[in-house]
């Protein structure tokens, strides 16, 4: 400031220092932008995870996001093991993504309600890179996929009934909000107010990993049930993986009783494999819905599956299902920038490694520090349990100890990690996390599991 004084005359200098001041008064922290946010937005967030209900303090209100990482409106940078919930497995603004867009924006439009090659070439793309999915129909998010996808398979059936797992989360549709995970476990109302008696009696919550529970409510509900939908790889619970022997169990049931099996890729679509979870089990479902990384940080979901089906949907068949923005030019450009990426550029065997390195990081200080907490993780999605129990399904998952996350994730995010607000979600990296963004990491995650368990160090 005094540099500036001396090089500039006074008055200039005052007018300099007062516009600073002004810029000062009108800059909005979280805080306040949190304050304003309440004021019109329910919780101040537009989705309720983000709200730090269950780690307390005030949510972080982010400024731009580059890379591996995110700064927010306070000046702090993050090394970001969010990305949006899934949907940057390639980091912010990949240079790839970013051209595709603005040259869709430029010379193209954002959108017409009306068919454009471009859509045509992402279903291609897609169904080339998931082969379970025969047809494919694009929506705007993973809710209408999966709603969608339960809807033609009752269509389909002519059945009412659908089984889910504890645990699972397949967005906010009514036939889900029951024992869900996610947001609604983390906020306690897995059962939410608004969903009607007639609505819940026709989901079935069976036990994640455990074949039986499911045999059982086929059993007790003969010819009723027309879908099981199921995370292959549970991210909303922390990250579960079913057990092969569990999904070859479904494919086989569904297969006996005539039920469609639907895996809901939202998550693990693109992310574990170039081909999903399907691809890593080898298990193929009637149908199948993805989103996040399908639209490359824009608006994307998708569902489809066997053609027998897909061709019951309207206008081909009879069951309706539409969207003013499905297919959009803007959105698909996003995803088809993202999908070729990882089609061309197979990132798959760098985020394994960089996995690794995480994973035996942590691991290594878990030893040192004589913890014993459950670490689960497949491929760039990963959970830290505050449990010592294996965690394999819901009951297991919520042993963990929801006030010691929230320790840690304080504890993270004052080091500069800024991971899920909540126990029941995942960790995500992407393929711009390099060794100094994994070793700050690991780092930080010694000091705050020593700030935590405050356990003198096995060292
Ligand atoms: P969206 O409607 O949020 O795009 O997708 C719903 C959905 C469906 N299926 C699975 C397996 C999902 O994980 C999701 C959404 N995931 C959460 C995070 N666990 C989205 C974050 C949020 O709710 O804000």
């Amino acid at each position: 400031m005094i540099e500036i004084a001396r090089q500039t005359n006074g008055a200039r200098f005052c007018a300099l220092f007062f516009s600073a001041f002004v810029v000062m008064l009108n800059h909005q922290t979280s805080q306040s932008l949190f304050e304003r946010a309440k004021r019109v937005i329910p919780g101040g967030v537009n989705s309720p995870v983000r709200a730090f209900k269950s780690v307390g303090g005030t949510p972080v209100f982010m400024r731009r996001g580059d890379g591996a990482y995110l700064y927010d409106v306070d000046g702090n940078r993050y090394i970001d093991y969010i990305g949006s919930w899934g949907p940057f497995i390639l980091g912010h603004n990949h240079p790839k993504v970013v051209e595709a867009i603005e040259q869709t924006l430029r010379h193209v439009g954002t959108s017409f309600g009306a068919p454009t090659e471009l859509e045509v070439e992402f279903a291609e793309l897609i169904t080339s890179l998931i082969p379970s999915m025969e047809m494919v129909r694009l929506v705007s998010s993973g809710t209408e996929a999966t709603m969608s996808a339960i809807r033609v398979a009752r269509g389909f059936t002519g059945r009412e009934k659908i089984i889910k797992f504890e645990g699972c989360y397949h967005g906010h549709g009514d036939s889900f909000l029951i024992k869900a995970g996610s947001g609604a476990l983390t906020l306690g109302v897995p059962d939410s107010p608004g969903v009607t008696k007639g609505t819940a009696q026709d989901t079935l919550n069976a036990v994640f990993n455990d074949i039986e529970s499911v045999r059982k409510l086929v059993r007790e509900n003969p010819n009723q049930i027309a879908a099981i939908i199921i995370e292959p790889i549970g991210g909303n619970m922390g990250v579960v993986p079913a057990t092969q022997e569990f999904l070859q169990g479904l494919r086989a049931l569904c297969d006996q009783e005539g039920i469609v099996l639907i895996f809901d890729e939202v998550m693990t679509g693109f992310r574990v494999a170039l081909g999903g979870a399907q691809s890593l089990y080898g298990v193929s479902p009637d149908m199948t819905t993805i989103g996040k990384i399908l639209g490359g940080g824009l608006p994307v979901g998708a569902y489809g599956g066997r053609r027998d089906i897909m061709s019951r949907v309207a206008p081909a068949g009879d069951i309706y299902q539409a969207g003013t923005l499905s297919g959009n030019p803007l959105a698909v450009s996003a995803g088809l920038a993202t999908l070729k990426i990882l089609r061309d550029e197979n990132p798959y065997p760098d985020l394994e490694a960089k996995g690794k390195i995480l994973e035996d990081g942590f691991r290594d200080n878990l030893r040192k520090l004589g913890l014993n907490l459950c670490l689960k993780r497949v491929g760039s999605m990963m959970c830290l349990f505050m449990t010592e129990q294996d965690v394999v399904d819901f009951k297991t998952a919520t042993t963990s100890d929801v006030k010691k996350y929230a320790a840690y994730f304080h504890a993270m995010l004052e080091r500069g990690i800024y991971l899920a607000p909540a126990q029941y979600e995942a960790m995500f990296f992407s393929i711009r996390h390099g060794e100094r963004e994994l070793e700050a990491t690991i780092n930080a995650n010694r000091e705050s599991l020593e700030a935590v368990f405050a356990k003198s160090a096995v060292l």
